[in-house]
């Protein structure tokens, strides 16, 4: 199967997270997509799509944001990443503001996602990786994998979160609903659930999101992902929430997962987006579900085996040692399944 990366995905690199109370160090490194890249034999580099698809998804004011921060970090003298600490929560005004602690709040819902001087250049080039992926299954093939990194499904509309920033998967089913297929499912087996991309197709009717996940009611982002959320006014029945309980293993994820392919099937779609997360692995640092290498290309003929052309989106996965061969082994599975 196809694949895309661009090195300048790289780039972005922060040293540190705020994790339960205390600064560690940063998850979600390069070293991540290094090592993918290496286990599945290189990538080709995306051609360059412009900004139009991006603000398909993102709006103007967070997009320009992004850019803007890290300068005015500068300007107000702060060493080091941007990050936020005061946010607007429901019911403030929207009001706009300058100051980039003010800028910084109002588009993020986490403080653990820093923004660089780096962060929008791979950003940019993460988005174009994912549109990639997107046109070649739109030009005929049975699936194309993306190695996106930063990861992308916590990112909104307007905001960041969970080492996100740009939602790529909600932009590459859009560049699909673009192109003219009218109904777009994503399917998102990363063990957080995709908070972004639910909020990006909440209340739409042609794209389906049905997501399998670590139980918000204890695990991040908390906010979102339980299984009463089923979509709001004409998305209403089209997002689907199975979540699952630490300890998960093969068995029970594999059930949660051809449940999520029936409802997915129900749906009729003429293409499908995969967010991949390998943070559902057994020594993932900061997940605990326990599926094994040997699951992975299981799970991934389940996917390929109901036929819809698919483009695959890297998301989360933060054991690196044992990441390369996970995504290897996911990508194998599905070029089996077709
Ligand atoms: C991104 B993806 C802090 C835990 C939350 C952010 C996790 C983001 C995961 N104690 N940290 O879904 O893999
Ligand atoms: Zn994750």
């Amino acid at each position: 199967m196809q694949r895309f990366f661009d090195p300048a995905q790289l780039a972005h690199a922060p040293r540190q997270e705020l994790h339960n109370g205390a600064f560690t160090a940063y998850a979600e490194t390069p070293a991540r997509a290094e090592t993918i890249l290496r286990a599945i034999g290189g990538a080709e580099i995306p051609e360059d799509r412009g900004e139009a698809p991006i603000l398909a998804v993102h709006t103007a004011a967070y997009v320009a944001a992004l850019k803007a921060i890290p300068a005015l970090w500068q300007e107000a003298g702060r060493p080091g990443e941007a990050l936020p600490y005061a946010f607007p929560v429901v019911g403030r005004r929207p009001l706009v503001l300058n100051r980039v602690d003010a800028l910084l709040g109002a588009h993020s819902f986490d403080a653990t996602t820093p923004i660089t001087a780096e962060t929008w250049g791979a950003a940019y080039a993460n988005a174009q990786t994912a549109l990639a992926a997107a046109q070649a299954v739109l030009g005929g093939e049975r699936a194309a994998f993306a190695l996106c990194r930063p990861p992308g499904h916590h990112a909104g509309a307007d905001y960041c979160g969970g080492y996100c920033h740009l939602n790529v998967a909600a932009m590459a089913a859009q560049a699909m609903r673009d192109a003219g297929v009218e109904r777009v499912a994503i399917l998102d087996i990363d063990y957080h659930h995709g908070n972004g991309t639910q909020d990006i197709f909440d209340a739409r009717g042609d794209v389906f999101y049905a997501s399998i996940h670590a139980d918000p009611v204890r695990d991040y982002p908390f906010y979102w992902g339980h299984a009463d959320e089923r979509g709001e006014g004409a998305g209403a029945g089209a997002t689907l929430n199975l979540p699952l309980p630490h300890g998960t293993r093969m068995a029970a994820f594999r059930a949660a997962q051809a449940c999520a392919l029936d409802a997915i099937a129900a749906f009729a779609p003429g293409m499908l987006v995969v967010s991949f997360g390998a943070d559902t692995w057994e020594g993932d640092p900061i997940s605990h579900f326990a599926l094994a290498t040997a699951d992975y290309p299981v799970l991934a003929e389940d996917i390929a085996a109901r036929g819809w052309p698919a483009a695959i989106v890297m998301e989360g996965g933060y054991a690196v040692e044992a990441l390369g061969d996970n995504v290897a082994a996911f990508l194998s599975g599905f070029d089996r399944g077709r």
